[in-house]
């Protein structure tokens, strides 16, 4: 059965700082739902890329004397390097400087000026922009939304400092998009936006004052020039929410590619971009007549032992140094695995080696470990042949082959990618204890025929986790599966039925552990 294509994306990251966890997150997240869409049977589009224009990265690029272009350039490649250091599986990698993006971008900036907006209006407008932005957030704020520090100092909600802009401005006519906007949200009974309460958050939003939006400065150059007004630069949001369709074809609307994948199936982003999302880029995609985005979903920030994480506290965390220090799938599983995604989420060496040593190697490396290892010594490594089933055997079976409907629901209708990993492990508890109950190693002394049944079903449950548990750990698993003997076209989910394959009488490698235990002092 041919099964819908999947489009989803991550937001292309700001090139004036280095990466760090934060951002390997949201594309972790992608990653995992993209592999885990693909071993089950679904064409994927995965997107991430750079964000390269805007007032803040040129401001970067001059401090550190260098040209926008050379620094963008450099900056751009450490984020293709921790796609490489995640295992990431993106189809693409967009970068905003690129020529396809600055055609997508003008063409659909033309477009939206063509149209009128629902109230019959210009949906582009010229006057004059003044009020209060941040360079950091790359966002304008009202009077209101300000806080005034215990210096009388104005500041954005995130804490940004925030200056007095005037400038001549294009205006985006969004105060005529709410009603659009309104009925966008209502248009999936699963949900557009999630979780629940960024949805809430937004309608307030937009039932509030929806004000127009400034599209575009003339007071720095570093960014797409306006089609037919050159002394304009897009504002960079506008430039950078266009990567979506840029990434698919746009704006060769009757390719294949746009075809297939347009409407993207998710925007993953975390909370601080959502209202660019939710907001600003349905009401472009509806003023251009294109269709917005089938879901948004904003997950939560990360903080480092309680803290914030801020060059300026110097509490980065770097993924390359996390990586070598833990290991890649521990580090993968980890952060899918502490947080429940969507909330905020606290980093602790303490809870990762916890993490590590409790569930990947006690419970997971153990059971594979143990059993493989009963199969060499008492079933000379050759898988054995089942015999008569009890009720134990069973249950075992019956949970393993419902895992993937529980886990697929998990991760693909709701995100929760921690919940996911919690009923994996339930069943991973349940197989130690089935080995723990039967005791093949007792068996191996007074019945053998029913030792080979026992070690074939403790067999078959680890072939179904490791193969389950592929997007969230993929070298650690395809490991694992080789070290079971299963060949690499059975490793996909239409592959999770009991003896699916006939294994048994297949001879196995030596068996090595493959979540070695972690030293409290690392
Ligand atoms: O926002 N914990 O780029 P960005 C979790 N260029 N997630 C975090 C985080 C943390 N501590 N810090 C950052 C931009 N992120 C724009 C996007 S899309 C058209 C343009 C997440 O590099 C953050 O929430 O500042 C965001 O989703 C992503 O990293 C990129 O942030």
């Amino acid at each position: 059965m041919v099964k819908s294509p999947y489009y989803l994306t991550t937001p292309i990251y700001y090139v004036n700082d280095a990466p760090h966890i934060g951002h390997a997150y949201t594309s972790l997240a992608c990653d995992v739902l993209a592999r885990f869409l693909r071993l089950d049977g679904h064409t994927v589009f995965f997107l991430t890329g750079t964000d390269e224009h805007g007032q803040k990265v040129e401001k970067s690029a001059s401090s550190s004397g260098k040209n926008p272009q050379e620094f963008v350039d450099e900056i751009s490649e450490r984020f293709r390097d921790l796609t490489k250091l995640m295992n990431f599986s993106n189809d693409d990698f967009i970068r905003t400087t690129e020529q396809r993006h600055i055609i997508a971008c003008q063409e659909l900036w033309r477009r939206i000026a063509a149209n009128k907006s629902p109230k019959g209006r210009e949906n582009i407008y010229l006057d004059t922009y003044g009020g209060w932005y941040s360079v950091r957030d790359e966002a304008f704020y009202s009077e209101s939304e300000l806080i005034i520090d215990s210096e009388g100092v104005r500041q954005a909600p995130s804490g940004a400092l925030v200056e007095w802009v005037e400038e001549p401005s294009y205006f985006f006519r969004l105060s005529d998009w709410r009603d659009e906007l309104m009925a966008y949200y209502r248009t999936s009974t699963e949900g557009i936006i999630l979780p629940e309460s960024r949805h809430n958050e937004v309608v307030s939003f937009v039932e509030g004052e929806l004000y127009d939006l400034s599209i575009s400065r003339t007071s720095f150059n570093w960014g797409v020039p306006v089609p037919g007004d050159d002394a304009h630069i897009m504002y960079v949001w506008l430039d950078a929410l266009a990567n979506y369709i840029t990434a698919v074809g746009f704006p060769q609307e009757n390719n294949e590619k746009f075809q297939t994948f347009w409407p993207a199936n998710l925007h993953m982003v975390g909370k601080d971009i959502l209202r660019f999302h939710t907001v600003y880029w349905p009401a472009f995609l509806m003023a251009a007549g294109l269709k917005p985005a089938k879901r948004v979903f904003a997950h939560g920030w990360w903080t480092n032992e309680g803290q914030k994480i801020s060059k300026s506290l110097g509490n980065v965390i770097d993924p390359n140094e996390i990586v070598a220090r833990y290991g890649l799938d521990q580090v993968r599983y980890f952060l899918m695995r502490e947080v429940p995604f969507g909330n905020d989420g606290d980093f602790s060496h303490r809870a990762m080696v916890s993490r590590i040593n409790g569930e990947l190697a006690n419970d997971f490396g153990n059971l594979a470990q143990r059993v493989l290892s009963m199969i060499g010594k008492y079933c000379n490594s050759v898988v054995p042949t089942p015999g008569e089933l009890k009720q134990s055997d069973q249950e075992l079976i019956n949970l393993a082959e419902k895992l993937i409907v529980k886990v697929r629901k998990n991760i693909v209708e709701y995100h929760t990618f921690h919940e996911a990993l919690s009923v994996i492990w339930e069943f991973v508890r349940h197989s130690n204890a089935y080995v723990a109950e039967q005791e093949p190693w007792a068996l191996s002394k007074n019945d053998l025929p029913r030792m080979e049944t026992v070690l074939y079903l403790a067999y078959e449950a680890i072939r179904h986790l490791a193969i389950i548990c592929q997007p969230f750990m993929p070298e650690s698993c395809h490991k694992m599966l080789d070290q079971l003997g299963v060949d690499s076209e059975f490793r996909q989910f239409v592959d999770l039925k009991w003896g699916r394959k006939p294994i048994a009488g297949l001879t196995l490698p030596p068996p090595e552990p493959i979540f070695p235990r972690l030293e409290k002092n690392i």
